[in-house]
């Protein structure tokens, strides 16, 4: 067998790959192009003779004859938590690839589905880029459900315990790179807060005996006791990686034979009313909880409205915040910081607004469907249309589908809004969907989805009204039944 191999991944899964690749006798070389990101791949591959280093992608030479080659291409496990750098990445690397290879395997799943439309998004590459697929061909959602041997089974994980923080041994060595320096968190304190405020209690390690069994025992002893979660194992597989090896190991010999900020604009309020909106803006823009609380406790002392506070304070000071998330000036800590000062001064005014302006726009029902705890998008597109006068039941996160259910037909809300950020659990949307159907009220309430991996198709398939990308879209959308 012959040709080039080229593997573009995640380091995160460098211990997998590396292993299969070094045990394949029909691999005869690997060439890894080195960067800040390749140290881990090449520690794991060298000893064995196979290992090339290149200092560039194009020092690659080929070598001519018989003989399986590989070109590595390590990326960098920080692309995890942006879609949009992550598919960049990509498809700017495979761009590159092109040039070397008959085929490129991709080290990766959907990632929240930034690498779900690579076919449009490469029609015009000369090679076939491939995926690894679960059982039934569809492409493998994350890195987690790779090394458990398919999506299926991250939901019996999921089902069995939401709260379960999944690793593998790419895992245990990058968790820190994500969870503190590219979550932005400050320690493992906050981290441990945040994992506290979504309800993680296990860590599930993924054993795919490739490494060092004493060690990765001891690694999640210590992740599980950081965090005070109970520490569990299960079996892993490395055959859906395999497969997609060995089918790119084909084509590639085919090949080969072949020849082949804001300014913040305060309404017509009195100077120490805006004095005191702006330092409202920023004390939750800050984070500040108590002092967010006590503004806005001064502000209706001094006969200020609540409406007021809400429009000309809290919902300014929200987009800030969103603002400085998108420029990424602010990490997820400090959103939820923010979060949390929203809702004390929001608490404040709340009670005063039942039946006073800017409310009564309609009745909301919202959560994060079953299977899935990811819910800062969710708090914040609720943030955002609460404090615009929609009255919102927050059902939290993985929320059953019977629960929709039940909750649709007590309280006959005007909008239903379904969120999740994996693409396992999009299904859960169709099957809420499905449900009110099935008790003929769903036309009573119009449902609305968002989460990262969603999209207006899959809205339109699975018959709900509308997708939303984000707060700001989700409240024009709202507010468009007012004036209609
Ligand atoms: C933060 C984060 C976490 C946090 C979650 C904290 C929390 N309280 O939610 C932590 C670190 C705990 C975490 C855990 C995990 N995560 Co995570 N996580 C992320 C990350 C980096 C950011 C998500 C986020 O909060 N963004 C900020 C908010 C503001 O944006 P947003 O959620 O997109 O929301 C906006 C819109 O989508 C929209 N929106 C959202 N909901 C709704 C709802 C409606 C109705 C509407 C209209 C709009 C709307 O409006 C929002 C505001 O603008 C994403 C990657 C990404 N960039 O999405 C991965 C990501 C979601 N995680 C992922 C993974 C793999 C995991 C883990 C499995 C990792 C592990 N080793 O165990 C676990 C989950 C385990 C479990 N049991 O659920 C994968 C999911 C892949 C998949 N299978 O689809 C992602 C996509 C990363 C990736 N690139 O692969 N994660």
């Amino acid at each position: 067998m012959a040709g080039t191999v080229g593997i573009l991944m995640c380091q995160v899964l460098e211990e997998e790959i590396s292993h299969l690749l070094l045990k394949d006798p029909e691999i005869k070389k690997i060439s890894v192009v080195r960067s800040e990101f390749s140290s881990g791949v090449e520690e794991c591959l060298q000893n064995k003779g196979k290992l090339s280093v290149l200092s560039g992608i194009d020092d690659f030479q080929p070598e001519t004859g018989e003989g399986l080659e590989v070109l590595l291409d390590a990326q960098h496990v920080g692309l995890h938590m942006d879609k949009k750098l992550l598919q960049d990445s990509v498809l700017s690397k495979v761009r590159i690839m092109e040039k070397h290879c008959g085929v490129v395997l991709l080290g990766y799943g959907l990632c929240g589905n930034s690498l779900d439309k690579l076919d449009e998004l490469l029609k015009d590459i000369s090679i076939p880029v491939l995926m690894p697929t679960n059982d039934d061909g569809s492409t493998i959602d994350d890195c987690v459900c790779l090394v458990l041997g398919g999506t299926k089974y991250y939901m019996e994980e999921v089902r069995k315990m939401t709260g379960t923080w999944f690793s593998t041994p790419g895992w245990y060595k990058y968790w820190e790179t994500l969870l503190l320096k590219e979550l932005g968190a400050p320690d493992i304190k906050t981290v441990k807060w945040i994992f506290d405020k979504v309800g993680y209690k296990r860590v599930l390690t993924i054993n795919t005996h490739i490494s060092d069994e004493e060690k990765l025992q001891r690694d999640s002893n210590d992740f599980a006791q950081k965090f005070d979660f109970c520490s569990e194992q299960r079996e892993g597989s490395l055959e859906l990686i395999l497969r997609a090896l060995q089918k790119a190991k084909r084509i590639a010999a085919v090949v080969s034979n072949s020849n082949l900020s804001k300014k913040i604009v305060l309404g017509g309020n009195s100077v120490d009313e805006n004095t005191m909106l702006k330092q409202l803006i920023e004390h939750v823009v800050e984070g500040d909880e108590d002092e967010a609380k006590d503004l806005a406790q001064n502000c209706l002392d001094n006969g200020t409205s609540a409406w007021t506070i809400i429009q000309d304070g809290l919902i300014p000071a929200m987009k800030i915040v969103s603002e400085k998330y998108d420029k990424k000036e602010y990490y997820l800590p400090q959103m939820l910081l923010s979060a949390d000062a929203f809702y004390n001064a929001f608490s404040i005014v709340k009670p005063l607004l039942k039946s006073g302006e800017g409310t009564g726009k309609g009745t909301i029902v919202i959560g994060v469907v079953e299977g899935d705890i990811h819910d800062i998008g969710k708090n914040l597109v609720k943030t955002v249309i609460e404090a615009s006068g929609y009255e919102c039941i927050d059902m939290g996160r993985d929320v059953m589908i019977e629960d929709y259910i039940a909750k649709v037909k007590e309280v006959k809300p005007d909008y239903l809004m379904l969120s999740t950020l994996m693409t396992p659990t999009m299904a859960n949307m169709r099957r809420v969907i499905e449900g009110l159907v099935e008790e003929g009220i769903r036309d009573t309430v119009k449902v609305v989805l968002g989460g990262g991996p969603v999209s207006m198709d899959f809205a339109k398939k699975i018959g709900a009204d509308n997708y939303c990308d984000n707060e700001k879209e989700t409240l024009k959308w709202l507010n468009s039944f007012q004036t209609a």
